[in-house]
């Protein structure tokens, strides 16, 4: 039998798990197209916010040994052009478009559901609750009561499917706590994790920070944050309601990283800082390594071994 790679979320069928994380090369319409082009199994927008953004000053991207750092500040074409794309797309595209959106307010966030539901998307929503690159704007999912006022009032009068993109949490009474509240409504996915906030990466020789926004202090990507990101997918699966699903994000590089996103119980997975430096091709490459993977443990489908991490 032939190794299958297919997935879902929430209903939707994805051709293989693997997607790119937002705001990696996925920021316009071509950058779009070539994610689509790819091997991906589908495409996640650039996260909007209501009015078109420049974001931070550069340089605000730099890669690094084992990952990166960023403090991109949200630049973005735009709500109306990122939902233009994915209504234009959903009829049309070979793999889903999930629309991704990051108020810089509670109001602007639900403003923008607002006119996701009245659209004509049908699609997947990804609610940015962990920016951390905003000057003087907080992570929202850090603050319990801010993800339980947003997901409160959403919840009034959404009705497609939202999940919400979470940034790392450090210590599992974090875990629990959420999980109480985010079990009360009727999310699609948690997406888990966003880049591990306000690191600092220094040049010695200079003696600078190797990014200018915010004195240096930006977002960490890449195998840094891998055991981080795993943890949190696994601590989310054992916590969260069975018809919550969890998108795997963070240290993404080979199909073995793949495999171990899934096996925490990751339904899909993203690639940020690897997409960001390898382009569009890593798609083709993680498909073949991960069905290598599964080939040599003797597994067909993904549900074969999709959570079920054995414990010592
Ligand atoms: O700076 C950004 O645009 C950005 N960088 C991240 O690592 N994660 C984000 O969520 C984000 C903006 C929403």
């Amino acid at each position: 039998m032939p190794i299958k790679l297919t997935s879902s979320l929430a209903g939707v069928a994805f051709a293989n798990p693997l997607l790119n994380a937002a705001g990696v090369h996925c920021a316009t319409p071509t950058e779009l197209d070539e994610v689509l082009a790819s091997a991906a199994g589908g495409v996640v927008t650039k996260s909007a916010t209501p009015a078109p953004r420049d974001g931070n000053v550069r340089p605000r991207f730099q890669a690094l040994l084992l990952g990166s750092i960023n403090s991109m500040g949200l630049p973005n074409q735009g709500f109306d052009a990122y939902l233009a794309y994915a209504c234009a797309h959903q009829q049309t595209a070979t793999a889903p478009v999930i629309l991704s959106l990051a108020g810089l307010s509670l109001a602007d966030d639900l403003a923008m559901l607002r006119w996701v539901q009245e659209s004509d998307f049908t699609g997947l929503v990804e609610l940015n609750l962990s920016c951390p690159n905003v000057p003087g704007k907080p992570q929202v999912a850090y603050d319990f009561a801010a993800v339980t006022r947003v997901l409160d009032q959403a919840f009034q009068f959404f009705t497609k499917r939202l999940g919400i993109k979470l940034p790392p949490y450090l210590d599992l009474a974090q875990f629990d706590a959420l999980a109480a509240i985010l079990n009360r409504y009727p999310l699609a996915y948690v997406n888990a994790i966003n880049s591990l906030g306000n690191g600092l990466v220094i040049d010695p020789l200079t003696e600078r920070p190797v990014i200018r926004p915010k004195g240096g202090f930006g977002g960490i990507g890449g195998a840094y944050v891998k055991p981080t990101a795993l943890a949190n997918v696994r601590a989310w699966r054992q916590r969260l309601n069975s018809t919550i699903g969890i998108i795997g994000t963070g240290g993404v590089r080979t199909g073995t990283d793949v495999f171990e996103h899934l096996l925490c119980g990751a339904d899909l997975v993203q690639v940020g800082t690897a997409l960001a430096t390898e382009g569009p091709a890593i798609f083709a490459r993680l498909t073949r390594e991960l069905t290598a993977v599964m080939a040599t443990k003797g597994y067909q489908t993904l549900a074969d071994f999709q959570g079920k991490l054995q414990v010592r």
